[in-house]
């Protein structure tokens, strides 16, 4: 087929819409096989854009139109014209009423864009441009209009019909069908509607907000998973909470719901009144899912109601916009994780997954600005730089204005903006309004992509007791941006004394000494030098705590401060990030040298880690956990994937065979003994036993093996169950053949289990994986339309199991793009984001 390149959309472009829809009204003749849509919009020309042409141009793809009529009067051919892309109509008023009627085809609709069928269900995903494929609108977010929703089904089949807002009535029609109102007071963009229909179960709870009105809170999902609703409630209503107290933001539907599909391209969507959810962030059960699992739903449920407020009262005045959204409410779930849960063991994954994704993308051809200048596919552009880098920018305003003046800043936006579609420069000037701080250059952020690198060296001098840090910092060229003029960096630093203590950071010229602690310093220049005084010993400097701006950090510490920092560290982040470079720097050093030496000094650090009775448990299991290969190798100009994924194993297998006593003792005193519980303390626990049971199993005697056979039939929750299943396929096997088989035997049908089933067996870096995935595409329980299914078994391949998917026959590439090719027809955003690795 041929095709023409698409247009590229440039946000310098922007342009107001030459018409807005106040109201819109729409009825629904669902059914699977066709869908009527009959929508009734009340438009006028919008005071604020210049005219145009005089013709009404709707998005619309995929529509059969049926009728059209204006004011009324059924329009002749000759007053409009559609295409692929479009209905217009020609010639219109200032102020009119546009009837149209269209067919669509959900059960032909396999790009899960617009409206769909999920299982049984009916449901739709708008966000971006899918509601063109509903009915032909203005599909774009700075048009905001009223909803009046009618839904008309079949009851025996779609018994339960959702739509956004309050409900507004229900009816049995004559024929026998069911028709149900609701009707959505707020002004919203079209990418927030949502249509679900369905035989759907339902668990509902309720929530009394800050001013006391009684809010009902439904979750849906397919019967038979009732059971596994308790978490995602739970941090529903924790979510709420912490939006009144944090934010001052309260919900302001009579009801909010949520319906979890088991088809979906992505984790969530934040419907106004009706999230629709991947039905892998809302359905957990102890022996169902992992710690991971619930963590995740615990943030995906919050980061969707988070959007409540920053997304929808408050929505973007175009797609370039979309780190406006989504950086802020990222950055708001990831605060809200770390208050409910651990703040150091929260923050260390969030930077884990920036440094795994998010700056291999800066460093790479597709890097872009927070805010891009221009797209051809806006599904493309829901990236890790977006969302995560957009957190990140959100999180160093947070920094730069502190707590208090942060607060101001935002109720500044929420009261300024309310209702309507606007720009992240409109989210800076609050934070200036607020603070009365210069942001100009710290808007760079949002301009200019690549990784800030910064090089930081330290004089001390006994004489004057003075300690200088000489900071440069520089950004390496992207496409487009060949010259970066310097970031506005904030940059945390502590210093410690030789017990391990902070010292205050006095910076030379101040008299008053500060207490002891973290400092804010600000970069702004591309040099600085920061003197610090009233220093009697040379002072370990503790660089970037909490990780306070999305840079890379080169500094002259050497191994002994490293180990010091990690063992004394006031900032647990900083104790991590010591830890983190120490094992890098050891595993590069194996990758290059098989025979590299592994220090004495690096043992007994790791050894006296593990055996600190006093630490918090799952702030050490990431301490001690070894950075990924796919990590290690964003540290390589040229890749050595076998080399890593040998000096990996070598490394394990030293700690294991050196430290096999103390991993024994540390598994055993974790052990779990009560019942599955979802706390910082008990996660720490499971975390910390695994990883010790991992190094065991590289130890080589067989005790390993013993301890995960063993875990792997006694354990009751799916983490320890997952942890002994994963190291077991590693080993490969009839251990591992055995333990496959009786886990799919036993979770056959639970659809999110046979999931983990999959992507087990595509992350194993057994010499055979890639004949095993590709043999386990035909395995009656694949199917390439579930999204989830496709990722746990393709993803997982090609994101993890990197020595394998990299595989220098290029086998592995082949694999990929045979499965890019067969998707793209049927799926297009599944198959776009496949190609990621
Ligand atoms: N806003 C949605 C993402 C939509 C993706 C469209 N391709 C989920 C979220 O970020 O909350
Ligand atoms: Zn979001």
């Amino acid at each position: 087929m041929y095709r023409t390149t698409p247009p590229v959309i440039r946000r310098e472009d922007y342009r107001p819409a030459e018409f807005l829809i106040d109201q819109a009204d729409l009825r629904f003749e669902l059914d699977a096989g066709q869908t009527l849509v009959e929508a009734e919009l009340s438009l006028r020309r919008n005071p604020a854009a210049p005219r145009g042409d005089g013709d009404l141009h709707l998005d619309g793809e995929q529509l059969e139109l049926l009728d059209l009529t204006l004011d009324g009067r059924r329009l002749p051919p000759a007053e409009y014209r559609v295409d692929e892309h479009a209905l217009v109509v020609r010639r219109v008023p200032d102020r009119f009423r546009l009837r149209t009627r269209v067919q669509i085809h959900p059960s032909a609709n396999t790009a899960l864009e617009g409206l769909y069928v999920s299982g049984d269900m009916l449901c739709t995903q708008c966000e971006a441009e899918g509601f063109r494929r509903i009915t032909y609108f203005l599909d774009r977010p700075d048009v905001m209009s009223r909803y009046r929703v009618t839904l008309v089904a079949d009851p025996a089949r779609y018994p339960v019909l959702l739509s956004n807002g309050n409900p507004a009535g229900t009816e049995e029609l004559a024929d026998g069908r069911r028709l149900a109102r609701w009707d959505d007071p707020f002004p919203k963009p079209s990418y927030l509607f949502a249509v679900v229909a369905g035989d759907l179960a339902l668990v509902e709870d309720r929530f009394v907000t800050a001013s006391g009105r009684e809010i009902p809170l439904r979750i849906f999902v397919e019967p038979g998973n009732r059971d596994k609703c308790d978490h995602a409630m739970r941090s529903l209503k924790a979510a709420m909470r912490w939006d009144e107290t944090r934010y001052g933001r309260e919900y302001d539907l009579d009801l909010f719901m949520i319906v979890a599909v088991s088809h979906f391209n992505m984790g969530a969507m934040e419907n106004k009144g009706l999230n629709v959810f991947n039905d892998k962030f809302v359905l957990a059960r102890p022996d169902t899912a992992t710690d991971a699992d619930f963590a995740h739903i615990e943030g995906v449920v919050a980061h969707e109601y988070f959007h409540n407020w920053t997304g929808n009262r408050i929505t973007c005045r175009d797609w370039f916009q979309l780190s406006l959204k989504e950086g802020f409410t990222v950055y708001r779930d990831q605060e809200f994780s770390s208050d409910v849960g651990s703040r150091a063991v929260k923050r260390i994954r969030d930077v884990r997954t920036l440094r795994a994704h998010q700056f291999p993308e800066d460093a790479g051809p597709l890097a872009h600005p927070v805010r891009p200048d221009s797209y051809i596919e806006i599904n493309n552009f829901y990236t890790t730089t977006v969302y995560d880098k957009g957190a990140e920018v959100v999180r160093m305003q947070a920094a730069l204005l502190g707590p208090e003046m942060f607060r101001r800043a935002t109720d500044r936006y929420f009261e300024r903006h309310d209702g309507q579609a606007v720009t992240t420069e409109d989210f800076v000037r609050c934070m200036e309004d607020a603070s009365g701080r210069d942001l100009s250059r710290f808007r760079r952020w949002y301009e200019q992509a690549g990784t800030p690198e910064l090089h930081i060296q330290a004089e001390y001098d006994a004489a004057a007791g003075a300690y200088t840090l000489s900071v440069r910092q520089q950004t390496p060229p992207t496409p487009g941006q060949p010259i970066k003029p310097p970031f506005h960096i904030p940059l945390a630093i502590g210093l410690l004394g030789s017990d391990g203590r902070d010292l205050p950071v006095r910076l030379s010229g101040e008299r008053e000494s500060p207490v002891p602690g973290t400092r804010l310093l600000e970069l702004t220049e591309s040099e600085h030098n920061f003197t610090f005084t009233g220093l009697s010993e040379r002072p370990v400097p503790s660089l970037l705590r909490g990780f306070s701006a999305p840079v890379r950090v080169h500094d002259d510490l050497s191994d002994a401060d490293r180990m010091f920092l990690m063992a004394h560290d006031s900032d647990g982040f900083n104790r991590w990030d010591a830890a983190q470079t120490l094992h890098e720097r050891l595993l590069l050093g194996l990758t290059d040298d098989a025979a590299h030496p592994i220090s004495e000094d690096y043992i007994q650090a790791f050894q006296r880690a593990l055996c600190d009775t006093s630490a918090d448990r799952a702030l050490l299991a990431e301490v001690l956990t070894l950075p990924a290969e796919t990590y290690l190798s964003d540290r390589m100009t040229v890749i050595d994937v076998d080399g890593l994924h040998r000096a990996h194993r070598r490394l394990t297998q030293r700690i294991g065979e050196r430290l096999r006593d103390d991993l024994l003792a540390v598994y055993h005193a974790n052990a779990e003994t009560d019942d599955y519980v979802f706390s910082p303390e008990a996660v720490g626990r499971r975390a910390l036993k695994n990883l010790a049971l991992a190094y065991l199993m590289r130890a080589g005697d067989g005790e390993g093996i013993e301890l995960c056979r063993a875990q792997f039939e006694a354990a009751h929750n799916m983490t320890d169950v997952m942890a002994a299943l994963r190291l077991l396929a590693q080993e490969g096997g009839a251990e591992a053949d055995a333990a496959l088989a009786t886990f799919h035997q036993r979770w056959a049908g639970e659809s999110l289990v046979l999931d983990k089933w999959f992507s087990v067996q595509a992350s194993a870096p057994r010499p055979d994986a890639l004949e095993r995935v590709t043999a386990l595409l035909e395995h009656p329980d694949y199917s390439a339309r579930n999204p989830n299914r496709v990722r746990a078994l393709v993803s997982t391949f090609s994101n993890v199991n990197q020595v394998r998917f990299h595989a220098a026959d290029g086998a592995g590439y082949r694999f990929l793009v045979d499965r890019v090719l067969e998707l793209d027809p049927v799926n297009p955003l599944l198959a776009a984001r496949l190609l990621k690795p």
